[in-house]
């Protein structure tokens, strides 16, 4: 097959989703054509299927918001004709569905048809979605997609409470690759972050609001008063500067630490004992995912796909939004007891493995075909 990807280029979890995905799918032999603004983070090797197109957006004075949607539109006729895409697969609706529709309707005038998977992701429906400013492209986009797919049930009941959908939506949910996400032996940099034999609490993310970052504050707070620990703060974004003051302010310093982006996060993940994921609002919680791979048990919110991730009393626990006194009192108990935090973190690991790429590309890969077929058999 040739497939068209389109994503952000980021290491936000649709990026890297999106990436991961071809990366596979051009191991199975496929041929997959990246379309972005930027090379995908992930794509950082070279191989003899794997393409990446950059979509630039022209300056000029009267564009006070430079038309990306029509470069990206028109790099993706670009690219379905000269690489005679087979199937085009959007991750993340906007703007990439809206995109990939217009490119749909300019290459059928010229009597090229060309199938689109849509897969939603979270915000794009959850916050930013069904923001009235972009709604009803999103809805027409969503229903003029070939297919439609959504990383959990929780992101598909949303989707279809928010938009009137005219299709199914398939649940096929996010992976890890346990080839980079195992537990490595750390132990120098167990020793570095923990020396006396403290626990290690982690938290990444893109530090933005919904993460609710100062909930993981809080929570570690909590849990170092009951047991000696550490906390490992990964990832960069909006709310960082700010909570790095306000450690140096309330001199927790010595026990939390800010490592900034990372991009061998499954090495920090080795090294840890509990994951906090208390966000606002989760699809589906990639990093839970990650950290779990690595077997470190979750303490999370209990709101949207989290509870398909994190399986509350097994893998870890899951708690409303914002109870940070019961978010630590779950840590503490994972956290307490050597046998107990052993079976979490082996339970951890066997939920993980429910979510091999190895399991989850073949059902991207057969949806690709049945979604061809159908389209085929529509135009004809
Ligand atoms: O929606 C976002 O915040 C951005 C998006 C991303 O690109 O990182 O994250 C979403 O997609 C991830 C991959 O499918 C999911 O693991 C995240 O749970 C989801 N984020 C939210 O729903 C907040």
């Amino acid at each position: 097959m040739k497939i068209g990807i389109i994503c952000y280029p980021t290491y936000g979890g649709s990026g890297v989703v999106a990436t991961e995905l071809g990366k596979s799918m051009g191991a199975k032999g496929h041929k997959v054509h990246f379309i972005s603004y930027d090379q995908p983070a992930r794509l950082d090797f070279f191989s003899e299927n794997l393409f990446y197109h950059e979509v630039n957006v022209s300056e000029y004075p009267l564009f006070k918001y430079p038309p990306y949607e029509i470069a990206l539109s028109s790099k993706i006729v670009e690219i379905v004709k000269s690489a005679e895409l087979d199937i085009l697969h959007v991750h993340y609706a906007i703007p990439h569905a809206a995109a990939a529709v217009m490119a749909k309707y300019v290459l059928r005038e010229e009597g090229i048809n060309i199938p689109i998977v849509t897969t939603l992701h979270g915000t794009d429906i959850t916050l930013v979605g069904k923001d009235a400013t972009y709604g009803p492209v999103i809805n027409y986009s969503l229903n003029k997609s070939d297919g439609v797919t959504a990383v959990s049930g929780s992101l598909k009941r949303d989707t279809e409470d928010i938009f009137n959908i005219e299709k199914e939506i398939r649940v096929i949910p996010n992976f890890v690759d346990f080839d980079r996400f195992k537990r490595q032996p750390k132990e120098h940099f167990k020793l570095a972050i923990a020396p006396n034999n403290e626990r290690i609490v982690i938290h990444t993310s893109n530090f933005r609001k919904v993460k609710r970052v100062d909930d993981v504050m809080s929570v570690f707070r909590l849990i170092q008063q009951e047991i000696p620990a550490r906390l490992l703060m990964v990832g960069d974004g909006p709310e960082r500067v700010r909570l790095e003051r306000e450690c140096r302010e309330s001199n927790m310093c010595d026990k939390i630490t800010f490592l900034g982006k990372q991009d061998a996060v499954e090495e920090i993940l080795s090294v840890g004992d509990l994951f906090l994921m208390p966000s606002e609002t989760e699809s589906f919680g990639l990093a839970a995912l990650e950290a779990m791979a690595c077997q470190v048990p979750v303490v999370s919110s209990n709101t949207g796909g989290l509870p398909e991730v994190n399986i509350d009393g097994v893998t870890g626990f899951t708690c409303n939004v914002g109870d940070v006194s019961e978010m630590a009192k779950r840590g503490v108990h994972i956290l307490s007891d050597d046998d107990r935090l052993a079976t979490f973190k082996a339970n951890a690991l066997n939920h993980a493995k429910t979510f091999d790429i190895h399991a989850v590309c073949p059902i991207y890969e057969k949806y690709y075909e049945e979604i061809i077929e159908k389209h085929l058999a529509s135009v004809h």
